[in-house]
């Protein structure tokens, strides 16, 4: 039982004001992991006067003490990476190689990048007498899901703290244990009091004290849309600046030719990892029309062959977040019968031999992209599969959606994947497997509305300066 009760704040581990707890549940076992206190407006003031505080000499610290911090938190990070991977399968029920492999990778590749970018960034930039001056915005709200615990909140807290800024941290509900290890890393660094602060309980408490907050200047959000929207709303009235990550459809181009199967396989099997839990997951999987048969043997072969079960184990695929989580899905599966895609693997319930946890079966549809299943974000291990006459249309339907976060593009013919790439409307398009810590990533459309990683993700967290005259 993993008992976080204190909250971080000012440097210290300090008690909620008020002394309402909930259970963190394990998805695998359906049985209480841990507890956490659930915060209050009053918490969220309490931390907000600590990093204003803070701000005033954080914010003058220079390039070299900022990265002297970051390399302390990396040699933290790297002491308990195992924990951080014990706790997000306990948290969020992703299979034991993948928490200790990817997900704590992740964070601990957030945290390397924003030490390069920062070793060399250009907060000032001379345009003859003028210098361009970027400076840390000021107290930021980072509010974070539970699908890639460490990912999130590493991708903002780094970003932030490289750039100046001082912060509150609000850890999802569903997945709070990550990043309660991360703040007694961070602690252990030798974070100054007040730089960061952390505090658990409800989005609409603690989301909404910190959006609606006189005193922050900004708010860093992932999640999904109704939310984003919802900050964007409360945040309007006192005109901070809002950065939204939100959700996808995104799109799948296997190109026709010799590697189809393969590249059908691949996606297949990719579209699975994390449960399908993936804001960038190719769950629309576009294929030659006149070689479905062959997509389709492929993508059955992958699915069937995708390992459920226990996630300490060896396993491909553990369970999916929640109960409200899996019925979710199990209602977006029977909508794909009920609107007439054919089932190729998977379908309702639960899979054979597993009688508790939230385990899904790896489901894959083939339907067409008006189907509610192809233009709705199942956020599970549910694909779908749809076929191109020829490229010009795969493009068609690869935009024809109001997402637009990630892309890919699958083939042997790499300027024919280069030419699909430059006509897919979404921010982040990996062409065959091709990956980046330092390529921004964030969305077109209602994918949301800022980039992180690398560069771009220190921009978030930065005001312009023009200074006419300077030199
Ligand atoms: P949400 O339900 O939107 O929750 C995200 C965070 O917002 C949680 O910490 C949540 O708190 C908090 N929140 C809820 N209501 C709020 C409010 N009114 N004001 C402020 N904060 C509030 O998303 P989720 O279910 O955790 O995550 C899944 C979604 O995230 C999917 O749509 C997925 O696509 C998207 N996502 C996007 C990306 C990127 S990079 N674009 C990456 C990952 C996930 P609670 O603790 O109460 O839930």
């Amino acid at each position: 039982m993993r008992d976080y009760l204190k909250f971080y704040i000012d440097g210290a581990w300090v008690d909620p004001i008020e002394a309402k707890t909930a259970d963190v549940i394990n998805p695998a076992t359906e049985a209480v992991a841990g507890r956490i206190s659930l915060g209050s407006a009053a918490d969220v003031d309490k931390a907000v006067a600590a990093a204003r505080m803070a701000f005033a000499s954080w914010s003058q610290t220079t390039r070299e003490q900022r990265l002297d911090l970051l390399g302390a938190i990396q040699a933290e990070y790297a002491k308990r990476q195992t924990e951080l991977g014990d706790a997000i399968i306990e948290e969020m029920g992703a299979p034991s190689s993948l928490a200790h492999g990817f997900h704590v990778g992740l964070g601990a590749g957030h945290l390397q990048t924003a030490i390069e970018v920062l070793r060399d960034f250009k907060f000032d930039e001379p345009h003859g007498a003028t210098v361009i001056a970027r400076e840390p915005i000021g107290v930021c709200a980072l509010i974070t899901p539970w699908n890639w615990p460490m990912n999130q909140t590493c991708v903002k807290i780094f970003p932030a703290l490289a750039t100046g800024c001082t912060m509150i941290l609000k850890p999802p509900q569903l997945a709070p244990f990550s990043a309660q290890i991360l703040a007694e890393i961070l602690h252990a660094a030798g974070v100054p009091a007040g730089v960061f602060n952390m505090i658990q309980g409800s989005g609409s408490v603690i989301g909404t004290a910190l959006s609606t907050h006189e005193d922050v200047d900004m708010v860093s959000f992932t999640g999904s849309e109704p939310v984003g929207v919802q900050i964007q709303k409360d945040a309007a009235a006192t005109v901070k600046r809002v950065a939204l990550e939100l959700g996808g459809k995104s799109p799948f181009i296997v190109l026709d030719d010799d590697a189809l199967a393969a590249n059908v396989a691949g996606a297949t099997a990719g579209m699975m990892g994390n449960s399908g839990q993936t804001c960038s997951a190719g769950s629309r999987l576009l294929v030659p029309a006149a070689r479905m048969e062959e997509a389709i043997a492929a993508a059955r072969t992958a699915a069937d062959g995708v390992t459920v079960g226990d996630p300490r184990g060896n396993v491909a695929m553990g369970p999916v977040v929640s109960r409200a989580q899996y019925d979710v899905i199990q209602s977006y599966i029977q909508k794909g019968l009920d609107e007439g895609a054919k089932l190729i693997a998977g379908g309702l319930g639960r899979p054979d031999g597993l009688d508790k946890g939230w385990f899904v079966r790896p489901t894959v549809f083939v339907g067409t992209n008006d189907m509610v299943i192809a233009r709705e974000e199942i956020f599970g291990p549910v694909l779908v599969i749809i076929g191109y006459q020829d490229v010009d249309h795969a493009v068609e339907i690869a935009n024809d959606t109001s997402f637009g976060l990630a892309g890919y593009a699958n083939g042997s013919d790499l300027d024919q994947c280069r030419a699909v790439a430059r006509r897919m409307r979404t921010g982040w398009i990996s062409i065959n497997g091709g990956f980046d810590f330092h390529a921004p990533f964030g969305g077109y459309k209602r994918s949301g509305n800022g980039r992180e990683w690398g560069e771009y993700g220190f921009h978030e967290y930065l005001e312009v300066k023009s200074l006419l005259g300077y030199g």
